[in-house]
């Protein structure tokens, strides 16, 4: 399959540097992290000893995945397995590996907005189960899930792991299960991945990791801006810095000017001032109690099918039916 890999610049991401270094304080959305390059420093996050989250999830859906199949095909009914975001289906390929051992009758349906990772994905996959029926979406999520509705009346089982979730605001969060919740079928499911909320110096740990790859994640969202944009930011003259507050489980990223600079946006002729030690704000990564997942399956017209963990209770993988 052949997806097109655009060189054009982002209108969103110029739309973003814009507004977000104009507003007082300075912010920039971690949605704009995934170049090629900052996907290469996350798949190697996931393997950094600091940041748990994936090793967690993995504990999780090694231990539970004889379970999530009995759950997602209880009489053998053939299912389609959407997966949001897919990534390089590290955790992913662990699962599909399991049910087609089992010879469960499923499809599966990764969906990325992002075509180099779909691509790698689709090879890599079909070349490991040769006979997995695989129907790739190079899409955003909801497209992708409005269409699936037209297209195989087969229950939908949807998967957004890695605690992705953990980006949205607690009101993006109602939203985007209302608008999931709208898509699906009576029956369907939802499993998503939740870090959880545990020992404040463990989660900051994650996101301040002794090799510096959080850093460097962080730090290329400007390395971007400067090539996609045609900027100047000096990367030297920023640091990453790094808060949890155990009140409201939020881990937040930032970048810091570490003097007085101005940086020039070429592309958007653009000059903006940056006081010493004044920051951009870049990510939220948030933390859950049991109590606020069950709240947002009831807030968004799910029931809890499913609660899984690891031993510690790091990290939960959750089933919600609609
Ligand atoms: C991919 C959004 C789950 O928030 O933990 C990793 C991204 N940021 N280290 C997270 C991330 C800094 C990650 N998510």
């Amino acid at each position: 399959m052949m997806l097109e890999t655009s060189t054009a610049v982002d209108p969103a991401l110029m739309e973003e540097v814009r507004t977000g270094l104009q507003q007082q304080p300075k912010r920039l959305s971690s949605r704009f992290f995934y170049d090629a390059e900052g996907s290469r420093i996350f798949q190697a996050i996931m393997h950094v000893p600091d940041y748990y989250l994936t090793r967690s999830e993995y504990e999780v859906l090694d231990t539970c995945k004889a379970s999530l199949l009995e759950l997602f095909a209880p009489d053998d009914r053939p299912f389609e397995l959407v997966e949001l975001g897919a990534g390089d289906g590290l955790k992913t390929k662990l699962l599909l590996d399991h049910f087609s051992r089992e010879r469960a009758d499923f499809t599966y349906v990764p969906v990325d907005i992002s075509a180099d990772a779909l691509d790698g994905l689709v090879a890599d996959v079909s070349q490991q189960w040769p006979d997995l029926q695989l129907r790739p979406r190079h899409d955003d999520y909801f497209n992708a899930l409005d269409q699936l509705s037209e297209e195989s009346d087969a229950r939908r089982v949807v998967l957004f792991l890695g605690s992705n979730v953990g980006n949205f605001s607690p009101d993006e969060a109602v939203g985007f299960y209302q608008q999931l919740h709208d898509r699906l079928q009576p029956g369907d499911l939802v499993l998503t991945g939740f870090d959880l909320q545990k020992h404040p110096a463990i989660i900051h740990a994650a996101y301040n990791d002794r090799e510096g790859l959080t850093r460097d994640f962080n730090l290329n969202l400007l390395r971007r801006i400067n090539r996609d944009l045609n900027a100047d930011f000096d990367l030297s003259a920023f640091s990453h810095y790094e808060t949890y507050s155990p009140e409201t489980g939020e881990a937040r990223s930032y970048l810091v000017s570490e003097k007085a600079q101005t940086v020039q946006i070429g592309s958007l002729d653009m000059t903006v001032p940056f006081q010493y030690g004044e920051i951009i704000h870049t990510e939220i990564s948030r933390k859950f109690t049991r109590h606020q997942i069950e709240q947002l399956a009831e807030r968004t017209g799910f029931s809890l099918a499913g609660w899984f963990t690891d031993a510690s209770a790091y990290f939960a993988d959750v089933v919600f039916e609609r």
